[in-house]
């Protein structure tokens, strides 16, 4: 896999150039331990340069395109990563360590963000206000001005459309900062933007360190609005530097999801979602399902089925696509595997394999199905970001709800019940941003507004709800009485 562009450069202002500094980091292959290349090292002189190209396309060509022309380039650019399909998903799955399959899920993820935001480029419309006579009352939707984006490693491609497909089509110039551990699509999609001909500045690319160009970028007095997806300690240090210069902020920040089976759902439907949502991206994914309530009438059933699917899930490379790839780094493992030396061997279910010929370098990790813990445990209570998941027994609707919303997050929840005023109350007693009933996931849902409350955040990323977040309101009051 040798990418067609040169990741130790940055991406700024339409070209790339080696980073200030001149210094590389080490890119690993997850599977296998090893060094797959080099990424630039940028730093505070690099994130500068770059909110200075972003400024100069806001007062240049970028800023002169009506929202016609900038979706059309979007429609494009969405073009163009269908191209490079097989490209995109082998970078990713060896960047990442996710299996082929769930990367080749991210290329067309990230295709059909450029496609919707593409789409809805010039469908955002402001308002008429009724107000007193001799007035003319409007409303505007314009461009915060540079925006900041800082993305994890966890899905690069999918974090990237919405944030950035959103943040372009309401015409704002972008300064992107990938995560150090997996950024290869990120530097792709800046060199696919160059050719589907984004003018100079509209989308800047600076990978490096987390507390070098990361801050810099947070801190920068020039960007007018932050976007982040990552830790809730990293999203607190986001939401100061932002509280400083007083620019608006999204954290996407994880979560501790829970689906809940009650007595009357359909398990035979529901037992892929209930184990998918758990082991996917080996369960590095913000709104990984990691825990499992289940109604005690239908424990042990629900228990004996999940175990046999755990028994049967492969762990290996990612190009071997099986179900479960390794963690993204070996501190990744380490922290998994500490979370799992809280469990009790009685407590642990059921495993999945690791193939015996898997890389031993390779940070492998087996999905691990636990029950038996009090829900205040902490593996019932922390994200652990790994192919871990907990099973919960409760009561009663009351039980229910009590245990999904006892923990600090609030990202997404499902239920599985046939009953629809069960599903209508609890759509509405649910403390999350996003409520599956009889699914979980909506497969991706592009056009869902996603985002959480709590420790998983605050501001909604995707579908048109993004397209307001990526824009100011200016209220235009005419005086002509
Ligand atoms: O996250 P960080 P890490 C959770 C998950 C995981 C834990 C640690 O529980 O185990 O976070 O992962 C950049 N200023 N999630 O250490 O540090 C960094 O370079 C500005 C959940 O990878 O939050 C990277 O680009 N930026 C999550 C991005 O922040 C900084 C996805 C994420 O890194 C910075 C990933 C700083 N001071 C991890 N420090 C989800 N919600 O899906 C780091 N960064």
């Amino acid at each position: 896999m040798t990418p067609w562009f040169d990741p130790t450069q940055v991406f700024i202002g339409g070209r790339w150039q080696p980073c200030a500094g001149g210094t590389t980091l080490p890119l690993e292959n997850p599977s296998t331990g090893e060094e797959i290349g080099r990424i630039a090292r940028g730093d505070h002189r690099d994130i500068d340069a770059a909110v200075q190209a972003a400024e100069a396309a806001l007062q240049g060509e970028w800023g002169a395109l009506t929202a016609a022309e900038r979706g059309r380039l979007l429609l494009h650019l969405g073009q163009l990563v269908s191209e490079h399909f097989d490209a995109l998903a082998e970078m990713e799955a060896t960047d990442v360590g996710k299996p082929l399959q769930q990367a080749k899920n991210d290329v067309i993820a990230l295709a059909r963000y450029c496609e919707f935001y593409g789409g809805a480029a010039d469908k955002v419309m402001g308002e008429t206000i009724p107000f007193q006579n001799g007035f003319t009352v409007y409303t505007l939707r314009e461009p915060h001005g540079v925006t900041g984006h800082i993305v994890p490693w966890n899905y690069p491609m999918q974090i990237i459309g919405r944030s950035i497909g959103a943040a372009l089509a309401m015409g704002n110039a972008c300064v992107l900062k990938p995560a150090e551990e997996a950024c290869l699509t990120a530097l792709a999609f800046a060199d696919l933007a160059r050719q589907a001909g984004f003018p100079p500045g509209a989308l800047n690319v600076v990978p490096g360190l987390g507390d070098e160009a990361g801050a810099a970028l947070t801190a920068h007095p020039g960007v007018r609005h932050l976007s982040f997806t990552g830790s809730v300690g990293t999203g607190r240090k986001v939401q100061a530097a932002a509280a400083e210069n007083l620019v608006p902020v999204t954290l996407e920040l994880g979560g501790k999801s829970p689906q809940l089976v009650f007595k009357d759902a359909d398990v035979d439907k529901a037992l892929p979602f209930l184990v998918n949502a758990g082991i996917q991206n080996a369960g590095q994914t913000c709104s990984a399902s990691s825990r499992i309530l289940v109604q005690r009438d239908r424990m042990d059933e629900v228990t004996e089925r999940m175990a046999e699917a755990y028994r049967a899930l492969r762990v290996g490379p990612a190009m071997a696509d099986l179900n479960v790839g390794p963690l993204i780094s070996a501190r990744q493992k380490d922290i998994v595997e500490s979370y799992l030396s809280l469990a009790d061997p009685s407590e642990v279910i059921a495993r999945g394999e690791v193939l015996d010929n898997a890389p031993k370098g390779g940070h492998y990790v087996a999905p691990t199905l636990i029950s038996g813990l009090d829900p205040d445990h902490r593996l019932a209570q922390e994200e652990i970001f790994g192919p871990v998941q907990v099973l919960l027994p409760f009561e009663d609707e009351e039980d229910a709800v009590r245990i999904a919303n006892g923990t600090a997050y609030g990202l997404v929840a499902s239920v599985w019940s046939s009953d629809g005023g069960r599903q209508m109350r609890l759509a509405k007693r649910l403390r999350a941003g996003q409520v599956f009933l009889n699914n979980y996931g909506a497969a991706g849902g592009v056009e869902l507004p996603f985002g959480g409350v709590g420790h998983s955040g605050h501001g909604r990323e995707k579908g048109f709800e993004a397209l307001y977040g990526f824009s100011a309101l200016k209220t235009v009051a005419a005086h002509h009485g």
